[in-house]
């Protein structure tokens, strides 16, 4: 027995960190795990955690429910490529399921290239190490990728944080660092002003942001600034609630910069030594006078104009920027508006305001990218080179993956070079990230050999997989967590393997076994904790695995300023890692690669001003996928606890809105435009905007019945908003798609 492995009342107790399966992103919080016989009792909250303190929410208080749920795969299984979409699964072993990927990939890589098979990963699940170095090392692809049309999730806010600033995804200082005394401690400022925009950190406890600490703040003193065209916990409770009309984000942020510029509420000293391109953002924010973006935007001058004044006034002033920035065309252009808002107050690295990560480029997402040669490496889709089709640098110079609506392509066309096999590990493509989901599904079906990893049987592998390897929930497995996969990392935790379910395997022992078999040079560790020391050291040089689970946790030491302090730089001088050494608002990059070095802003494609004509058949603003708090994207619809909180697919409209449409509360609606048609039920909601429709993302229905044993695709397209949302719409960088940028028309369906 140890620190975190005891016993109590009868049980073992093993103390853990989480992450995923099931899907969650790595805040790591801390649970409790009692296990009897070899099976687990009850998961509770370890109030001993530095950042959770015992809460946790409902997805892991049901996860005895979920780990030993009767749809779980627990053993791997095949089918014939003949049988796809019907239930004609046959259980195999493990060695025999390598045996078959051995051969597939063997021939494949023989007749079309290793490039012909490609990757895909889900969002921020424990995955991000795992699924590149699988693709680079094991497979020897250059085709790792993420399919959610124009890399709508972090791409823009990565990619702004990697080019214009030099360093790790930039958070809100909520004190994570700071174990004992949290808040209190001496080094830490209570933030002023906060200010949410298109996020929901309660709900969604993004990537390391454990959101409920912003409560904490707010009972202490931090005001609220919510930028969200829903009124949410934070609209409710704050100074400000901005009520923009979706898609419009980057002219609001323009015109708060208008303001603050021309009020001459800028941080001088910071912005004249610090800030590459400053007159020139001050001239391109001319164009945004409060007055003309009350009108695109929505929001009364006055609203804009006060809560600019706020936020710059305040000392120090900190944004949390959500998901809202990455899905628009133009989430580049928009991240980078708000990381001019983020600077020109000098609120960056200071106490309590935007803290940013060491300039660790060599992030996990690149492991086993050194074992491709310079010409694998060159065909990844979407490279520079021009041998994997249409150049988007941009995405792949920062990013380790391929531009993401480029599978598809090839897939269609054949256009650079066909696509035969995938890899598919903790992603639901055609119930969730996929634009055109249906065309994703057809393509898919034409390969010759798809490969599933997960815990359920997913529409996706049911509909067009042929081998499914089952995989281990966090409890089953051991493992590190580490706040924003180590890009900016405020605290690292041990995952403690408590149970095994079936013959499940954590994706990190795939992995090793499957790395061993294909390509044994680039995977010499013998077992899991040889492997998870190395990993460890990348994170916190010197520490082995078994140390930390003896601490439980750690926490790497914290400097504020470090562009100040040579901190910041490889080279130990001050500044950023930019040419500049400056934070780039304007940056030459963007010049290089046909874009404007500046941000600016641009309608969405289809909208009340671009299109007016089209408003007339589909008259509403659509906004989607705003987060739910019993499930992570596709998961969890077949977990009972949680499903009878939220048991259908939720559209919000206004109630005038939906009286003059004869729609009721609780009605099925059908939401439509040009692209598609998804069936929701209508939730009246005054807390949105008459013109606005908000509509949930990732609605499958696990309970129905297989008709005669075939997967009816009607299950996973008949609710999938993405039907609504068309295939490479992306800005010019490759990044950004409108899946919160749409318009429709809604109207009354039978039940
Ligand atoms: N319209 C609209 N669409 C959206 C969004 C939106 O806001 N609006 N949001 C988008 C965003 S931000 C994202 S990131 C994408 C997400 O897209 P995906 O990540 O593809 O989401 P899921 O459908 O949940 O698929 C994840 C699958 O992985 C499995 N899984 C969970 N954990 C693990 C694990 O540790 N290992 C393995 N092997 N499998 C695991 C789950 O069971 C599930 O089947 O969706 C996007 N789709
Ligand atoms: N429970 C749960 N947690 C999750 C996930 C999940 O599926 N379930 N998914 C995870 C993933 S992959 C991600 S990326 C994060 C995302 O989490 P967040 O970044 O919090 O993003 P969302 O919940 O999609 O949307 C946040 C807010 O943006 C608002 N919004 C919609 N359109 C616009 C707009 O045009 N402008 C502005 N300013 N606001 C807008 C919505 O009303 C919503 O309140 O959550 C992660 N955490
Ligand atoms: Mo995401």
């Amino acid at each position: 027995m140890s620190s975190w492995k005891y016993e109590e009342d009868g049980c073992t107790v093993v103390e853990t960190c989480a992450w995923s399966p099931p899907g969650d992103h790595p805040v790591g919080c801390g649970l409790k795990l009692y296990v009897k016989n070899g099976e687990l009792v009850k998961a509770i909250g370890n109030p001993e955690h530095p950042i959770t303190n015992g809460r946790l929410c409902p997805r892991c208080l049901a996860l005895r429910e979920y780990i030993y749920h009767p749809q779980r795969v627990i053993y791997p299984m095949k089918r014939a490529p003949e049988d796809r979409g019907k239930d004609a699964w046959t259980r195999i072993s493990w060695a025999e399921a390598y045996d078959l990927i051995e051969e597939n990939v063997a021939r494949i890589k023989k007749e079309y290239g290793a490039e012909a098979i490609f990757s895909v990963i889900g969002t921020g699940r424990d995955m991000w190490h795992t699924v590149p170095f699988i693709t680079f090392g094991a497979l020897g692809s250059p085709n790792f990728t993420y399919i959610h049309s124009g890399w709508s999730c972090y791409g823009p806010r990565c990619a702004i944080s990697a080019y214009t600033l030099g360093a790790g995804y930039p958070e809100v200082d909520y004190a994570a660092m700071f174990q004992d005394k949290r808040y209190d401690h001496p080094d830490y400022k209570l933030t002023e002003v906060l200010v949410v925009w298109g996020k929901e950190p309660l709900k969604s406890n993004a990537d390391g942001l454990f959101g409920h600490a912003f409560v904490d703040m707010m009972k202490r003193g931090t005001k609220i600034i919510s930028v969200d065209p829903r009124l949410t916990y934070w609209g409710k409770n704050a100074e400000y609630w901005l009520q923009l009309r979706p898609g419009t984000d980057a002219a609001l942020a323009l015109a708060m910069l208008n303001v603050i510029v021309n009020e001459d509420l800028y941080d001088h000293e910071f912005c004249e030594n610090w800030v590459f391109g400053w007159d020139e953002l001050k001239e391109r924010v001319q164009e945004y006078p409060p007055e003309k973006v009350a009108e695109i935007t929505w929001v009364p001058k006055e609203q804009i104009i006060g809560a600019a004044r706020l936020y710059a006034n305040a000392n120090p002033g900190s944004i949390s920027w959500g998901l809202a920035t990455d899905q628009k065309c133009n989430g580049v252009q928009f991240a980078h508006a708000l990381l001019a808002l983020m600077c020109c107050c000098g609120n960056i690295d200071v106490p309590g305001g935007i803290i940013v990560g060491a300039p660790s480029f060599a992030a996990p997402m690149w492991w086993g990218w050194d074992s491709l040669s310079p010409e694998m490496q060159a065909k990844r889709l979407g490279s520079d080179s021009g041998m994997g089709g249409d150049r988007y640098p941009a995405v792949t110079t920062a990013i380790s993956t391929a531009q993401p609506d480029m599978p598809l392509d090839a897939m269609e066309t054949g256009y650079p070079y066909p696509l035969k096999m995938s890899w598919i590990m903790s992603s639901n493509p055609i119930a969730c990230p996929t634009a055109a989901p249906q065309r994703w599904d057809k393509a898919f079906k034409k390969l010759d050999f798809n490969v599933v990893c997960d815990l359920f049987m997913t529409p996706s592998a049911a509909s067009f997989g042929d081998l499914f390897l089952p995989v281990s929930t966090f409890a089953e497995k051991d493992g590190i967590v580490n706040t924003h996969y180590g890009s900016l990392s405020m605290f690292t935790g041990a995952i403690n393997k408590a149970i095994q379910v079936g013959e499940c395997k954590a994706d990190d022992e795939i992995l090793l076994e499957l790395g061993k078999r294909l390509n044994p040079s680039a995977f010499p560790w013998e077992t899991m904790d040889e492997f998870l020391t190395w990993e460890l050291d990348q994170y916190i040089p010197g520490m082995s695995i078994e140390e930390l689970r003896d601490k439980k946790w750690a926490v790497p030491e914290w400097n504020y300023l470090k562009y100040r302090n040579g901190l910041q730089n490889f080279d130990g001088q001050d500044g950023f890692v930019t040419a500049s050494r400056k934070i780039e608002l304007m940056e030459p990059l963007f010049a290089e690669w046909g874009d404007d070095p500046l941000p600016y802003y641009e309608e969405p494609p289809y909208s009340p001003v671009n299109t007016p004509n089209l408003m007339k058949e589909y008259p509403f603003v659509l906004t989607t996928g705003a987060r739910s708090w019993v499930f992570f994207h596709s998961e969890q619809r077949h977990v009972d606890t949680l499903r009878e909180i939220h048991p259908d697919p939720i559209t919000e409209i206004h109630p005038e809105t939906a009286q003059t449409l004869g729609i009721k509360n609780g009605d099925w609606i059908w939401v439509e435009n040009q692209f598609g048609k998804a069936k929701q039920r209508a939730k009246l909601f005054s807390g949105i905007d008459r013109r606005v429709i908000h509509s949930e993302h990732a609605w499958w229905y696990p309970e129905r019945p297989a008709v005669d044993g075939e997967f009816g695709p009607e299950d996973v397209f008949l609710s999938n908003i993405n039907n609504l949302v068309p295939h490479k719409l992306i800005g010019k960088l490759g990044f950004g798609s409108p899946y919160k940028a749409m318009i429709c028309k809604v109207y009354k369906a039978e039940d």
